[in-house]
């Protein structure tokens, strides 16, 4: 097969070219003089409530139209069609990706190998309704006849980042279950949060998609150990399911099959909270909170399949973080929720963008000669300002970031939301038109400093500004609006990677860590081999004889 240079595309040359001559040096402050750059550059959607301003990019129109050139040429929109529909997209693993399919709200079937997916998708949604209603109501009850107060999510990666990120974003509308999330294989993680627990009010959950991860299993075995010597083998019909696709596996473990939510290889780990593993979010605010959630995302489903590319949000979002990337050599980006119920967002998002876009290898099977994914991180506002933001503001890097904002807090307490929302606005201003030389020397003035310490402090009270931001403004943190969110989210993630023609969803790269660690936990147990490098050996030779 020929290798196709992406970079020698007349798309890409254009966008090099119209960089080099016209944006690398122009300024947000003067992109601004001219017209009225919000109507053009924002998405506002009444029926969600959420506006996407864009604005305070470093684009022009001319910039805007090069990008939406290269993102048709890409076929974003025939490639979404593709993985909506069932094609098998994910071609190293074989599989479809129909994470969309677990929200598809129209019930319209969809095949994967000529079978419909629809009813059984429908079949375990049911399953999860009754289960977390019956917990909830009181109708499931423990071993010991107690009603269940406490539910315990043991997974890690996919099944753990996203049910738990849901249930922290949505925990103002949770009521009669407490929800707990053990994911780390470290002792300290599963001890902390059992030590809180009466095994007779406590139900686990056990998520996991191959029920083969040493973490999982291992905390699975743990929970069990505990249940049982308090309450018994029998006790483990009552206080025990599984979310999983291995359900031999899942037998094995000991769980009864009528306890295990199924869900399937077309679901990938880091998109799979719509699915059996938001088991834990059902539980926690009930299951019409969670198909709201499900509803939420099928509107941005629906967006991204039917909306013009220039009206396209999630289509918006990638090509300008494309546009950073690998024109302006930015290597991160910053998520910022002025929200703290978000404040594990950016974990979940680190997860669901890193792992699907951190590769190296094309469409053809050639190395790519152009960045990939970003690195992604952040912390919600205003917590960040009193930390990282510094380096935001006059650091060497050049980071661009989202701000998400809401209009109504879901509890109004005293004037906080108005004083939080303020420095939502106050800091995409400040990042885009920072301070001018002259502005700073006359402040200085104003404020009486003598020429000397104003000689001395200018310099370092002067913000470059030019720094661009996203900022969506959202109605009100609700099911529906976060898991359109998220979707959005998703679907940047996606059009992202058909950009840089990468396979977003299988994960090669967290394996060879795993192989090695299954090689070294025997040595750990009976003594090393003198197998390894030199660092690695005679660390696990002083590991090994000081514990
Ligand atoms: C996600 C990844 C990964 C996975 C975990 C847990 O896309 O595949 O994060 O979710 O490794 O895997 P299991 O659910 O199989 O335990």
């Amino acid at each position: 097969m020929c290798k196709f240079e992406l970079k020698s595309t007349s798309c890409w040359q254009n966008l090099q070219k119209h960089y080099n001559e016209e944006m690398k040096t122009i300024h947000l402050r003067d992109l601004f003089k001219n017209g009225n750059r919000f109507n053009e550059f924002s998405v506002s959607d009444n029926s969600i409530g959420i506006t996407f301003d864009y604005s305070k990019n470093i684009i022009n129109s001319k910039t805007f139209k090069l990008l939406m050139d290269f993102a048709k040429e890409a076929k974003i929109s025939e490639y979404a069609r593709k993985m909506f529909s069932g094609e098998k997209i994910n071609w190293t693993e074989k599989r479809a990706v129909l994470h969309t399919a677990l929200r598809n709200r129209s019930n319209r079937p969809v095949y994967v190998d000529g079978k419909d997916v629809m009813p059984q998708i429908n079949a375990v949604l049911s399953k999860m309704e009754k289960l977390s209603n019956d917990l909830r109501t009181g109708k499931w009850i423990g071993f010991t006849g107690k009603r269940i107060t406490d539910v315990v999510n043991i997974g890690i990666g996919g099944s753990d980042l996203g049910p738990k990120m849901v249930c922290e974003a949505l925990k103002y509308y949770a009521d009669v279950i407490n929800v707990h999330f053990v994911s780390n294989i470290d002792g300290a993680d599963i001890y902390e949060v059992l030590k809180k627990l009466n095994p007779q009010t406590t139900l686990f959950i056990i998520a996991s998609k191959t029920f083969t991860t040493l973490e999982t299993i291992t905390n699975a075995l743990t929970a069990r150990e505990w249940l049982i010597d308090q309450l018994g083998g029998k006790a483990v019909v009552n206080h025990f399911v599984a979310l999983s696709t291995n359900v031999k596996k899942v037998k094995e473990f000991g769980i009864d099959e009528n306890n295990i939510f199924e869900f399937w290889n077309f679901v990938g780990g880091r998109y799979s909270l719509w699915s059996a593993i938001g088991l834990s979010i059902c539980c926690y605010i009930g299951f019409e909170k969670f198909a709201e959630l499900l509803e939420g995302a099928y509107y941005i489903d629906q967006h991204f399949l039917n909306t013009p590319y220039e009206k396209n949000i999630p289509i918006i979002m990638a090509v300008l973080g494309f546009w950073y990337n690998n024109f302006f050599n930015s290597s991160t980006c910053a998520v910022l929720p002025y929200s703290q119920y978000l404040h594990t967002f950016a974990a979940y998002l680190q997860q669901s963008d890193m792992e699907s876009n951190g590769k190296t290898i094309d469409f053809e099977n050639n190395r790519v000669n152009y960045q990939t994914g970003p690195i992604i991180w952040g912390q919600p506002g205003t917590n960040g300002q009193h930390s990282f933001y510094q380096l935001l503001h006059q650091g060497t890097k050049f980071i661009p970031c989202d701000f998400i904002g809401y209009i109504n807090p879901v509890k109004k307490v005293g004037d906080h939301h108005e004083k939080l929302m303020a420095n939502y606005f106050a800091q995409t201003q400040a990042l885009a038109f920072g301070l001018t030389r002259e502005q700073v020397i006359a402040k200085l003035n104003q404020a009486g400093f003598s020429q000397e310490d104003i000689k001395v402090l200018t310099n370092h009270k002067i913000f470059d500004g030019n720094r661009p931001t996203n900022s969506m403004l959202i109605s009100s943190l609700t099911a529906k609006t976060l898991g359109a969110l998220i979707a959005l989210y998703e679907h940047k993630i996606f059009a992202q990677g058909i950009i840089w023609r990468i396979n977003s969803f299988d994960q090669w790269g967290v394996e060879l860590g795993k192989v090695l660690a299954n090689v070294i936990l025997p040595e750990l147990k009976n003594g090393s081999k003198n197998t390894h490098d030199s660092s690695t050996e005679n660390l696990i030779k002083i590991f090994n004889s000081n514990k």
